[in-house]
């Protein structure tokens, strides 16, 4: 793709780090305005700079995507320094562990809050502004965690599979106002914060190797290989992709 995002003001949620920062880095190459909304304050000034050291318009602000107040004002203090909002990255997330019989509630409530709650709530912020205009792309996150049951990841499974099915019934309600919502689905990066969580959470050599057998392409995605499907997903290139889950997992919901 060249500058296919030149027209565009896109907000990333959690797109201080990981798979979010390299979509904002992406974004911005294809010339996009990128706004960073993160609940790390430090983070989110450093991915500022960086962005515009690379040339970039580029704002940033601090919320937690689980607080409706917060995250309407970080979407609306970013579309005062860059214009309307007219694309959404809902990637923030966290990692949780535990089968049903031994998860903690809280560890429940808080995954279930910031993907599934964080989605519902960034993507309600933006919603007034892309319908007036009728104009407006959402991607969200899902993960192969909402296609297949992984091991020990309860909540994160349910929280996937509940960002899935709001991505569909998003795309029912707004495609017809000119707004397109799709998701994508990665399989594991080891190489974030979440990857490290995910890969440390059972060393043992027999669950290590089998986790690596389960993609057939033979190794773990790099964030830049999500970034560059959802920076698609946002282009006009993508103006007939409604309501799809993209598999971006090297093969391993394949077989
Ligand atoms: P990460 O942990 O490296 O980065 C997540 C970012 O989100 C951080 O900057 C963090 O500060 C921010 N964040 C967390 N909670 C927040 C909140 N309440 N409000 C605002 N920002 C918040 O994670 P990674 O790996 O970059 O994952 C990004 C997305 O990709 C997540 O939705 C994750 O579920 C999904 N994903 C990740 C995979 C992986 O293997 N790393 C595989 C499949 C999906
Ligand atoms: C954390 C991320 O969404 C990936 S869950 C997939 C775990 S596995 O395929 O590496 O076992």
């Amino acid at each position: 793709m060249t500058n296919q995002l030149h027209d565009e003001v896109v907000i990333i949620t959690g797109g201080a780090a990981g798979i979010g920062l390299a979509t904002a880095r992406i974004c911005a190459r294809e010339g996009a305005s990128v706004g960073v909304i993160d609940v790390n304050p430090a983070k989110v000034r450093e991915a500022v700079q960086t962005l515009e050291a690379n040339g970039a318009r580029a704002a940033g602000a601090v919320a937690d995507v689980t607080n409706a107040e917060t995250v309407q004002s970080a979407v609306a203090e970013i579309e005062a320094a860059l214009g309307p909002i007219t694309g959404l990255v809902n990637n923030a997330g966290i990692a949780g562990f535990g089968a049903v019989h031994d998860a903690r509630p809280s560890d429940w409530d808080r995954v279930m809050a910031v993907k599934v709650t964080g989605t519902y709530l960034a993507s309600k912020a933006v919603l007034p502004g892309m319908l007036a205009r009728r104009r407006g792309a959402i991607v969200n996150f899902g993960s192969v965690a909402g296609m297949a049951g992984i091991p020990n990841m309860a909540a994160y499974c349910a929280a996937k599979g509940a960002v899935i099915g709001l991505t569909r019934q998003m795309a029912a309600d707004y495609a017809k106002n000119g707004i397109r919502v799709n998701a994508v689905c990665p399989g594991t990066v080891a190489s974030t914060e979440m990857g490290a969580q995910l890969l440390g959470s059972d060393t043992s050599p027999e669950v290590q190797a089998r986790r690596l057998a389960k993609y057939p392409i033979g190794r773990f995605g790099e964030p830049q290989e999500i970034g560059e499907v959802v920076a698609f997903l946002l282009s006009p290139q993508a103006a007939f992709v409604v309501g799809a889950l993209y598999s971006v997992d090297g093969g391993m919901t394949a077989i």
